[in-house]
């Protein structure tokens, strides 16, 4: 699976979080990775899914630079040339995904500037880096996930205004509009991040938008998803804000995971 690690630099780490790290990670470049088949949607980004039972590391990756991830992503990292080192991991700090509720962080591309680090129980740890950022416009997991947060924001430890950025339109189709994960969803009556329905959903939001999809925003506004696809993702590690990051799919990594 080929995916764009989507790097979202710290601003202001959680309290928790401040109190477990070491000193020296303070003033260090720190990035959660994102890793995303839909590097297109980056604008939509209103938050940034951990899962509070996660365990995760900080690795070195350059100089001054740091990712956080999940360890198996990480190992899968040092034999990508990401990190300095070929085959060599760096671990400086573990985390666990409940104590990073409420960091603030860059994300790339989005109307939003900054956006925060929130929970999402369906995040799976044997795929990509356990880092999920969210685009409620286009993933019906995500706006499933950021209804239900802004519903119950005492239970999830968080604040309320933290799930309630405004969800602008990013690719209009003509099946499901400007909004297809939040059509997808109320059509198909899905109340819950855990509802089954949503891996259909999901399935047919990335062929809605892939073969039907026009952006309706930033630089290629008004041309087809397919054309400009690889464009963003290019834009986006040119610039220096993602990079490339594959894994092995198949038994052994998924015995690993
Ligand atoms: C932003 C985004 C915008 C995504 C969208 C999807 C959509 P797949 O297809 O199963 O490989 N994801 C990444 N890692 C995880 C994880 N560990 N656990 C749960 N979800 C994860 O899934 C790849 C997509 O699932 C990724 O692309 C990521 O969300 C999420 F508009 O990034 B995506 C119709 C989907 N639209």
């Amino acid at each position: 699976q080929e995916y764009t690690g989507i790097k979202m630099k710290v601003q202001q780490w959680a309290d928790a979080a401040k109190e477990k790290l070491s000193s020296d990670l303070a003033g260090a470049n720190v990035y959660f990775v994102a890793a995303t088949l839909r590097p297109e949607t980056m604008y939509g980004q209103t938050c940034c899914f951990v899962s509070p039972k996660i365990t995760y590391g900080i690795f070195k990756m350059a100089e001054g630079e740091y990712v956080f991830v999940s360890d198996r992503a990480a190992r899968n990292m040092a034999f990508q040339n990401i990190f300095a080192d070929w085959g060599k991991v760096e671990k400086v700090g573990e985390l666990s995904g409940a104590n990073v509720i409420g960091t603030v962080v860059e994300a790339p591309l989005s109307v939003h500037g900054q956006v925060r680090i929130l929970p999402m129980e369906t995040v799976k740890a044997s795929k990509g880096t356990g880092v999920v950022t969210c685009v409620p416009s286009d993933s019906p997991d995500d706006y499933a996930t950021i209804t239900e947060l802004a519903k119950k924001p005492e239970y999830f430890k968080i604040q309320k205004e933290w799930a309630e950025l405004e969800i602008v339109p990013i690719i209009h189709t003509p099946k499901y509009g400007d909004l297809v994960a939040k059509t997808l969803v109320e059509q198909m009556k899905i109340n819950s991040p855990k509802d089954a329905k949503l891996a259909d959903a999901k399935e047919e939001a990335y062929k809605e938008g892939f073969y039907h999809g026009t952006m309706v925003i930033g630089e290629y506004k008004g041309r087809p998803v397919q054309e400009v696809k690889d464009l963003l993702k290019q834009k986006l590690i040119d610039s220096g804000d993602a990079f490339n990051y594959a894994e092995p799919d198949g038994l052994v990594m998924s015995r690993s995971g």
